[in-house]
């Protein structure tokens, strides 16, 4: 697959909380990092985000009494519930200490208010606030973005489907991605990338 200048590529939370030994681990979640290491040498245009949450975030389960993984009702409808992780300033909000960060041209933190949880690279959950990245990407003229990160059912999957409804073409490269799992999420995904148009790729499709 040719990379071109109108491609970039989304690193989507590869933070430690998100690493085994973090507050919300995702399985083999580390396994991701040297693997992105490769891939962004490739783009030119390489965003970073980071999962960035204050104190007493909605999404939070200890703020609502409630078992971590559970779901709730808020104003903008069905929240999961998860355990307190990725808190603003913290060791487990920062990146994975091997990911090469020194090819990035912006780190876009998202989930930083209170009231809105932020699975999204390009909108929060309440499908309305927008975070400036499709606006980013426009100004360098960029038409296609490609995925990597965590999680793979979570963040990537809606960066990506909303990066489609953005109006850019969406790519996620699977194997550099993991998926959290929780209940049927990961066919949830699936079938929802083949809905929306967003292409699945490999590692090894990028760097040939
Ligand atoms: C994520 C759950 C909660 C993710 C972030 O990065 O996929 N998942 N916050
Ligand atoms: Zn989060």
């Amino acid at each position: 697959m040719k990379i071109t200048d109108r491609d970039a590529l989304l690193i989507i939370d590869v933070q430690n909380d998100f690493c085994p030994g973090g507050a919300l681990p995702v399985p083999h979640g580390d396994e991701v990092v040297p693997v992105i290491n490769r891939l962004s040498p490739q783009f030119h245009c390489v965003v970073l985000t980071q999962d960035w949450h204050p104190r007493e975030q909605l999404s939070f389960a200890s703020r609502h009494g409630k078992e971590p993984f559970s779901t709730t009702q808020v104003a903008y409808g069905e929240q999961t519930l998860w355990p307190d992780h990725c808190i603003e300033g913290t060791e487990g909000a920062a990146f994975h200490k091997d990911l090469d960060t020194t090819r990035a041209r912006l780190i876009l933190r998202k989930g930083f208010r209170q009231e809105i949880d932020s699975y999204s690279a390009f909108q929060e959950n309440d499908r309305v606030t927008k975070t400036g990245l499709a606006g980013y990407l426009r100004e360098w003229e960029i038409e296609r973005v490609f995925l990597a990160g965590l999680a793979y059912d979570y963040c990537v999957r809606h960066s990506a489907v909303e990066a489609r409804a953005a109006g850019f073409e969406a790519v996620v490269i699977e194997d550099a991605c993991r998926a959290i799992g929780l209940n049927d999420s990961v066919e949830v995904t699936r079938k929802e990338f083949s809905r929306c148009g967003v292409a699945q790729v490999r590692v090894a499709d990028i760097l040939v």
